[in-house]
């Protein structure tokens, strides 16, 4: 059996009895810490698999569990057990007589983390009195634990903002500002809840008005009595920060996740076209709130070299909760390919918006999508 660690190695010199005397205390703050890390980390696992339904984010919660516990089994810590004296703890049984007030997944997630981070943190100071070369362990697991913490908190927030959009046009400029605004009003009162302006050919000064007639649009939309529509725009962090819009979409080639986050602030919307599983699981963990997963099919709106396969569809789909849309050739004959992949979001431009009735051609994507039952994922 390891021997029990007494203190820092300075003190060596001083009396047994009297070492473990002073550091006993660490021990026992030790002791408490460690199991409050693993309780909140615990809530986290549970709120991301049965109430977030997201396996991804939960093996990211297990691991960090699991990394804790074998860290705790190191350099004698587990040893910690031995000095624990509830009867001894004069701060059991003092409880706040505050309710918890917990409303929703996403404040148990951030109770939690905050509960965490406060114990890891706690865990880093006591451990440095006890065995200082752990310290950096616990460190690196209070690092792990803020990005999951923004992911889970983001993929909560994310589930309720974008709750029951299962649809996203983008709509280019078109020739004009009178046929841009005709088919955006047409989209709305068609049903459609999102749209994303995309549009390589506009020149900024054309782009921002295009914008701030969508988001218009759509304030009257919401005025008149209907729900209130999402303008994103493509590419442009710049100009949906200028104009207010509710995000930006950013691809491979464009700024990275945490810096459209930089540009658009916290509350607007950061999408993010992700290739590949890897890709996607990145974004999450870099704090986009929804993503675009393609190209599916072949198109005409953009030229591809590969497709994604069904492989990384059905990878998305079954393992990340974030909204995900899946976008590229997409279109009504070609929805039950995508929906049998657990596919439950598309992002189309071609087959709405080149239709001869775009508005009829976006309610039958809306009235086949809100037939699907929800996809059960099992984390
Ligand atoms: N991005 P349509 S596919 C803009 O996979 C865009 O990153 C894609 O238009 C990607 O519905 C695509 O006409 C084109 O194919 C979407």
């Amino acid at each position: 059996m390891d021997s029990i660690p007494h203190g820092a190695e300075n003190e060596a010199d001083q009396p047994a009895g009297d070492r473990l005397g002073r550091v006993a205390g660490a021990w026992r703050a030790l002791d408490a810490s460690a199991n409050r890390a693993g309780e909140a980390l615990r809530v986290i696992e549970d709120t991301l698999r049965f109430m977030l339904d997201d396996p991804f984010l939960t093996q990211q919660a297990k691991d960090l569990r699991h990394d804790l516990a074998a860290l705790l089994m190191q350099g004698g810590l587990q040893h910690r057990i031995a000095l624990r004296d509830v009867a001894g703890d004069v701060g059991a049984g003092s409880r706040s007589a505050r309710p918890l007030g917990r409303t929703s997944p996403g404040d148990l997630l951030a109770a939690n983390a905050a509960r965490a981070a406060q114990a890891l943190r706690s865990l880093e100071e006591c451990v440095a009195l006890i065995a200082t070369g752990m310290v950096g362990g616990f460190e690196q697991l209070r690092y792990r634990l803020y990005t999951l913490e923004r992911a889970a908190i983001g993929a909560a927030r994310s589930a309720d903002r974008l709750d029951g959009i299962q649809l996203c046009v983008l709509v280019d400029g078109r020739e004009d500002e009178a046929k841009f605004s005709a088919l955006v009003k047409s989209l709305f009162a068609a049903g459609v809840l999102m749209i994303q302006v995309r549009d390589k050919t506009l020149l900024v000064p054309k782009l921002v008005a295009r914008v701030r007639m969508a988001l218009a649009i759509a304030h009257r939309h919401a005025d008149e009595g209907g729900p209130r529509p999402l303008v994103i725009v493509n590419d442009r962090a710049d100009v949906a920060a200028a104009v207010n819009a509710d995000g930006v979409h950013a691809g491979a080639d464009d700024l990275s996740t945490p810096l459209v986050r930089r540009v658009i602030g916290p509350q607007a919307l950061s999408g993010r076209t992700a290739h590949s599983l890897a890709e996607a699981e990145a974004a999450v963990l870099e704090g986009a709130d929804y993503l675009g997963v393609g190209p599916c099919f072949p198109t005409t709106t953009k030229q591809f070299g590969a497709f994604a396969d069904q492989e990384f569809l059905r990878g998305v789909a079954g393992s990340i909760s974030l909204p995900t849309f899946a976008i590229g050739g997409v279109t009504l004959e070609r929805l039950p390919e995508l929906t049998a992949l657990g596919i439950r979001r598309v992002a189309v431009a071609s087959a709405i918006t080149q239709a001869p009735d775009p508005a009829a051609a976006a309610r039958g994507f809306i009235e086949h999508l809100e037939r699907l039952e929800p996809l059960l994922r099992h984390p």
